[in-house]
């Protein structure tokens, strides 16, 4: 081996040991910081969670607002074809053997009988009157009026309702007319009269037929009158 041989391998050497001293500086002293990077992209949206329990039933709400009404029904059918007056059995054809009662070879209105008993809702009324003349041991003066057929059986007392000098109530407005059930006596011309009552005219059926007033004076030693019209309608 030639001397410059030798030196070339210790160059080599010291070569070698410069490099790993500056490897080892490099580790020893860091360099400077770097820019900071840049924001990654963003990630993708998880999976919906599963659905928490239903909640409790909450308080039953205020009532509404009624509505507003309905339209009106169809008309109802005709009702059955009443019986005529004159139509004794009923038969719905007149006949002239039977049902013409006045002769005229015609079954018609003039035919027409009284009811035997009155209806309900039927109203009547007539007239009345009396004097009162005393000297008297009882004072007072009967008045009596008979309806134009009997009442229908079962039907309660009436109730009798005096109106002095053209009064008038609910129940008895005016001559002719009567509440059912009220008996109105109408006294449009009296002198010296108090009061009236039934007396002793409610006996047994009897009121069914018409009535009796027992006529109280104001003044017993005075003498007095009344002239009324009465009106009943049948309840
Ligand atoms: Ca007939
Ligand atoms: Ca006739």
């Amino acid at each position: 081996m030639s001397s410059s041989g030798g030196l070339a391998k210790a160059l080599s050497v010291v070569a070698v040991l410069l490099a790993v001293v500056a490897l080892a500086i490099n580790f020893v002293v860091p360099g400077p910081q770097g820019a900071a990077g840049t924001d990654g992209t963003n990630g993708t949206a998880g999976a919906d969670g599963t659905d928490g329990t239903p909640g409790a039933t909450g308080a039953t709400g205020a009532t509404g607002a009624t509505g507003a009404q309905g339209p009106a029904g169809p008309a109802g059918a005709d009702g059955t074809n009443g019986t005529h007056c004159w139509d004794l059995n009923q038969n719905g054809v007149p006949d002239v053997a039977t049902e013409d009662l006045n002769g005229d070879a015609v079954v018609d209105v003039f035919d027409c009988a009284f009811p035997a008993v009155a209806r309900s809702g039927m109203t009547m009324s007539g007239s009345l009157s009396a004097r009162y003349v005393p000297p008297s041991s009882n004072p007072y003066f009967l008045v009596a009026g008979s309806y134009p057929m009997p009442l229908p059986a079962g039907t309660s007392v009436p109730t009798l309702e005096y109106r002095p000098g053209g009064t008038t109530t609910g129940t008895c407005p005016g001559i002719g007319m009567a509440a059912p059930g009220t008996l109105c006596i109408y006294a449009y011309n009296t002198n010296n009269i108090a009061s009236i009552d039934f007396g002793g005219s409610v006996s047994g059926n009897s009121y069914l037929y018409g009535f009796s007033l027992d006529v109280f004076p104001t003044v017993g030693t005075n003498p007095g009158w009344i002239i009324a019209n009465w009106a009943y309608t049948v309840p």
